[in-house]
């Protein structure tokens, strides 16, 4: 006889963030109350930044006050201009920050075991108004690094990476941060790490930080001289003190989310259908998302069957990244938005649905939606 699984008794979302101790929220509050300062590189704010330089294993590091404006910052940094070449397998986050550099974006289509942008593909998308790639490293799965390098160089294109996340990822050890000319970390509430809001670029190139720093706050280089047309970046000092206080905690979390990761895939082991994200051997991952594919034709049923099933039980998953960015209204005519030219994307972002995965969830939890995702197989 089957059992009969209940739904849960509350609602069991994609992620909750991490929430530090209050009294120690409470004591960071009262010191920045004592300052009186709460903006503009303070105290919690070059702290926060020492801190991220260090855990992220990167040479320079600029804080914003969400990663978008950071991304939006990065391309004026870059004087990135005409067009780019990016995914749109992505947030609205990327190609939008094209569009407010009046940049336009070109999309090219991913590798379906990576969801990345397919390098093999970037070539032939290449045009004389080409001036830079903007490449995500979907799920916390790094690019293609080297090769993705090659071709900007070839072409001398700028690089920037969007590590929305990829908190702490490594490749052979070197943090996700070091690669490209700029790469954006979100910050948000759903992070790994967060700061309510927030994010950073990090960077090698040490003229970088006067450029940011002039450009996340108006332009200003002094009391006399505006020089830029810079916008209002600048992460506040509530947003660092939450940032320190998190930090605090974020290799627990991660140890947590280990153990749920690895029952995950025991539960899910050999059904046929599902399949989750490939692992590549040199990579320390980022435990932000667990996400799986859905075959329907050997599951028996459809990515959107199970997303809307979960919801009886109280399970709420996300279709990320569905619709297609090229499939926005204002991005669907381009050229590049033609789905016969992203045959890839199109077949993925109809599979892949991301699971419920933080550290407050038990592993009896993630055997229970196993249980509830084969039963619908059945049903
Ligand atoms: N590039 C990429 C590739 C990105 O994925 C993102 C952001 C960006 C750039 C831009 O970075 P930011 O400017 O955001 O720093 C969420 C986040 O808002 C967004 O930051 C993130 N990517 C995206 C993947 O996820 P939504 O619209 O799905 O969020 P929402 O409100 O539906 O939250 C998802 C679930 O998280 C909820 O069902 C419950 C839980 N949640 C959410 C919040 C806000 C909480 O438990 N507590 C909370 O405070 O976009």
């Amino acid at each position: 006889m089957l059992e009969k699984i209940m739904p849960f008794k509350k609602p069991i979302y994609i992620t909750r963030p991490i929430l530090p101790d209050l009294n120690k929220v409470v004591e960071k509050l009262t010191k920045i109350w004592n300052s009186k300062w709460l903006s503009n590189n303070g105290y919690q704010h070059n702290l926060l930044e020492k801190k991220l330089l260090k855990y992220l294993k990167v040479p320079f590091l600029s804080l914003f006050n969400n990663g978008t404006t950071a991304l939006i910052t990065a391309c004026k940094c870059l004087d990135l201009k005409y067009e780019v070449i990016t995914t749109p397998f992505t947030f609205p986050a990327t190609p939008n920050a094209l569009i407010w550099n009046n940049i336009k974006p070109i999309f090219c289509d991913i590798n379906p075991k990576t969801m990345n942008i397919d390098v093999d593909k970037i070539e032939s998308l290449i045009s004389t108004k080409t001036t830079g790639i903007l490449a995500v490293h979907v799920f916390g799965t790094p690019c293609k690094i080297n090769r993705i390098e090659q071709i900007a160089k070839k072409y001398r294109l700028k690089i920037i990476y969007d590590a929305a996340h990829s908190f702490g990822v490594e490749i052979d050890g070197k943090g996700i941060g070091n690669f490209g000319d700029i790469t954006m970390f979100s910050f948000h509430a759903t992070k790994l790490f967060h700061t309510c809001e927030g994010g950073a670029l990090t960077y090698n190139n040490m003229d970088f930080n006067k450029e940011l720093a002039l450009l996340k706050n108006f332009g200003i280089k002094n009391e006399n001289e505006v020089i830029l047309p810079g916008l209002n970046g600048k992460m506040n000092e509530i947003q660092a003190a939450i940032g320190i206080c998190v930090l605090e905690y974020i290799e627990e979390e991660i140890y947590k989310r280990q153990i749920l990761y690895s029952a995950y895939k025991n539960f899910l082991n050999n059904i046929e259908g599902i399949s989750f994200i490939d692992e590549l051997p040199n990579v320390k991952k980022s435990y932000q998302y667990f996400v799986i594919k859905i075959n329907e034709k050997n599951f028996g049923k459809s990515r959107d069957y199970i997303y809307e099933n979960f919801k009886s039980y109280n399970i709420f998953t996300r279709k990320y990244f569905f619709p297609l960015c090229s499939e926005y209204p204002f991005y669907k005519n381009l050229p590049s938005a033609n789905p016969k030219l992203l045959p890839n994307a199109h077949k993925i972002v109809d599979e892949v649905l991301t699971m419920p995965f933080y550290g407050e969830l038990y592993v009896e939890d993630i055997e229970n939606i196993c249980k509830i995702l084969k039963s619908f197989r059945n049903s």
